[in-house]
């Protein structure tokens, strides 16, 4: 891309599955975290808290109502900090990747999580909850849920184009590759072709959760414009990444594919 703009970046997180490098950190169960802090890169700390933190679903107070509950030790935890301006980001997507959601729920006098949610299609979802505690230590355990109605097509299917046209927005993103280090930069421009603006959204330009077919999760952010993300990633993975602008008011959500 022609623009030189610095390569800002990121919040960056990464949970998984039993650590293959000191870098990468993985979850594979609702709340089983490896490791303590690691540096990601020049500058960019992944901070893993040490917090011994589940999540599980509650009785909500109707069927739309969906409510989960953080534990720490089997009692909810409620000592959050707050991180791009939410103390609780809520991410569900169906196990072969497809029908995500970012949602913001809110937290009752007993520590409860609320999101009114309806599935778009039925299947066994994965639900992360995506928080700091009060020590700014991110934490993404997940639970499970299975949801009644159509499954629709059903399977990963790949997609790797890396131009796409959502909400009449023209969206590529070019992915480059240091060693394991992945930055995504992205262009986006209207219908008649002119570069769209940024607008802030949950405090920064662009957010970009990406998956993997085996539900390990990676929130990274661009806090500048043109967006780049940048972010660690694990030797071999196929990874979908939804991505996030606020363009005129509205949020603009592009799923792209990447296979290492
Ligand atoms: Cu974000």
């Amino acid at each position: 891309m022609k623009n030189v703009a610095p390569l800002l970046l990121i919040g960056v997180l990464l949970l998984g599955a039993c650590a293959p490098t000191s870098l990468q950190h993985s979850m594979n169960s609702g709340g089983h975290r490896s490791g303590s802090n690691a540096s990601i890169g020049e500058g960019h700390v992944m901070e893993q808290g040490t917090r011994n933190l589940t999540v599980q679903e509650e009785k909500g107070a109707s069927s739309s109502d969906l409510a989960f509950s953080v534990r720490e030790n089997g009692d909810v935890f409620t000592h959050y900090g707050v991180s791009h301006t939410k103390e609780m980001h809520f991410v569900i997507i169906r196990d072969d990747l497809q029908h995500f959601s970012h949602l913001h729920p809110t937290r009752d006098s007993q520590g409860i999580w609320h999101i009114d949610f309806k599935s778009e299609a039925g299947g066994t979802h994965w639900l992360y909850a995506d928080f700091v505690d009060s020590e700014g230590d991110s934490y993404y355990p997940r639970f499970q849920k299975t949801f009644a109605g159509d499954k629709g097509q059903y399977g990963l299917v790949k997609d790797f184009s890396t131009s796409k046209t959502v909400d009449g927005y023209h969206i590529t993103m070019k992915p480059s590759l240091n060693g394991n280090s992945a930055t995504f930069a992205y262009e986006v421009t209207d219908a008649k072709d002119n570069p769209v603006k940024f607008e802030d959204y949950l405090g920064a330009k662009g957010h970009s959760i990406l998956l993997t077919p085996s539900g390990n999760i990676i929130h990274a952010h661009a806090e500048d414009v043109p967006p780049v993300f940048e972010t660690n990633v694990m030797t071999g993975s196929f990874y979908r990444m939804f991505t996030q602008f606020q363009i005129n008011g509205k949020v603009v959500t592009v799923p792209f594919d990447w296979q290492l």
